[in-house]
């Protein structure tokens, strides 16, 4: 195994996969920003190295600093974590340049997915279904741009090949308004990702987001590990996740999960992966690949008994996955919380010092924070703070976990969302399950109303 790794991340993540590295028994180097001196990971790790200021440019996306880095610790790895340098190919291929191992998909892999069209395109050829569109990019030709949205049927969404997670789309009602949002997609995407194309899809107006969780080894071995519901979102914000999704029948899942798994192999994926569904009228639908391990990873940790940050280690190091997919269970039902430094219901960042910081415990609960009494939280970086986690038999005993976690959690001198969290866990409709994308924001805009 390696003997030593370091970590290109901050926060919760960077604690996250310290912990996993320690049970492993492998040295740790974590990487840390000016802002991040005071972090709780940079005392734990073995080794801590200052690679720049506090903006994360200067920093976290500095790829000669994280190697230089990795260089004079004697790494022998890098674990990327999420965000920052966890998707970009350019850096993966020089961590493996440098005589690094990247704990990811190949730098091909990364490319394939990052660009959305042939992501699409290589899930179509595997036998994943996707949402009905064009066939790969638009073309230049006005008549055909109409022709082809004609026959997807409106409203049709403009997409960014570039673009994801909710950055560079149009939504599009009516024949007399297409081509001018596709220029104007297509403008955007040139200055904001560096490359104009774009693609067409018949727009589903409310649908769930479901994610299936995938890992695959070297040898051509992948395992599905089943599904995540991520529908409770705000501007393309996930708050809560849980697994498995409400109302889904195994069956489907099985039959989709399989598609996955299946699909890695014939591109030849390795390492853990998400593929991103809209699920609507009893239909998945694929959007797009995340090569990377995501923030929502713990519920399906909690229901498989699998820690999904070892096998990425284990993959990244050479070794053959030591479960077959029969031998997959997933047992139980978890939530996850997504704990913001903001004000709960303005969304307004609330940085600062944290005065008071008591969390929650007692049976079926995780709490994955690198925060604590005393800590500032820095005003450079993402407002999530840490990860409230249940888990229990149903999903009944699972939304009874957090209500009592979230009751016990105690946070001064910052503002956090969970009284949001609160109001969630009584939502006849929350508890209902299954609601859309959609489904949060309407409720916050029924709230402002009501005011
Ligand atoms: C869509 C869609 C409806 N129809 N594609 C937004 C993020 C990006 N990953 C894809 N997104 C969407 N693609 C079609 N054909 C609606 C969304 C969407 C969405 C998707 C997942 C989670 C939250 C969302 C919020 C708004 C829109």
């Amino acid at each position: 195994m390696f003997k030593k790794i370091l970590i290109a991340n901050r926060g919760e993540i960077a604690l996250r996969v310290l912990r996993a590295c320690r049970e492993m028994d492998i040295k740790t180097v974590v990487v840390y920003s000016e802002a991040d001196r005071e972090a709780k990971y940079v005392k734990l790790a073995d080794e801590a190295v200052c690679i720049g200021p506090a903006a994360s440019a200067g920093s976290y996306l500095k790829m000669a600093s994280i190697i230089s880095a990795a260089e004079v610790t004697d790494s022998q790895a890098i674990h990327p974590g999420y965000g920052f340098l966890s998707e970009n190919a350019d850096f993966s291929e020089r961590v493996e340049q440098s005589g690094f191992v990247f704990i990811g998909p190949t730098s091909d892999s990364i490319r394939l997915m990052g660009d959305k069209v042939s992501a699409k395109q290589a899930m179509i050829k595997a036998g994943v279904p996707c949402v009905p569109g064009s066939d790969g990019a638009l073309p230049d030709d006005p008549k055909e741009i109409v022709k082809i949205a004609k026959k997807v049927g409106y409203p049709v969404i403009i997409k960014a090949s570039g673009g994801g997670g909710g950055r560079g789309m149009r939504v599009v009602h009516t024949e007399a308004t297409l081509l001018n949002a596709v220029s104007m997609t297509k403008e955007e995407a040139g200055r904001a990702f560096g490359n104009p194309e774009v693609y067409m899809e018949k727009f589903l107006e409310n649908p769930r987001h479901i994610e299936i969780q995938i890992l695959c080894d070297k040898f051509g071995n992948s395992v599905y590990l089943g599904e995540r519901d991520c529908s409770m979102q705000r501007r393309h914000q996930k708050i809560l996740e849980e697994a498995p999704a409400t109302g889904i029948s195994r069956k489907l899942i099985d039959k989709i999960g399989s598609r996955c798994a299946d699909a890695c192999r014939k591109i030849g994926y390795h390492g853990a992966g998400t593929f991103e569904f809209l699920y609507e009228e009893g239909e998945f639908y694929f959007i797009e690949m995340n090569t990377r391990v995501q923030v929502e990873h713990p519920v399906t940790e909690m229901i498989s008994g699998i820690d999904i940050i070892q096998e990425q280690i284990k993959i990244a190091y050479g070794q053959k996955l030591s479960f077959k997919q029969k031998e997959v269970e997933l047992i139980g039902h978890s939530i996850e919380c997504r704990i913001n430094a903001e004000d709960p219901y303005k969304f307004t960042p609330s940085p600062g010092k944290i005065i008071n910081w008591h969390v929650a415990g007692g049976p079926g609960v995780r709490i994955d924070s690198h925060v604590y009494s005393g800590y500032t939280v820095p005003p450079y970086y993402d407002s999530m703070i840490g990860k409230l986690i249940t888990y229990g038999k149903t999903r009944e005993q699972a939304i009874a976990r957090m209500r009592v976690a979230l009751s016990e959690m105690i946070v001064e001198g910052i503002l956090t969302n969970i009284p949001l969290h609160k109001d969630l866990m009584l939502d006849p409709n929350f508890i209902a399950g299954g609601t859309s994308i959609h489904y949060l924001e309407k409720r916050l805009q029924a709230l402002k109303d009501a005011k």
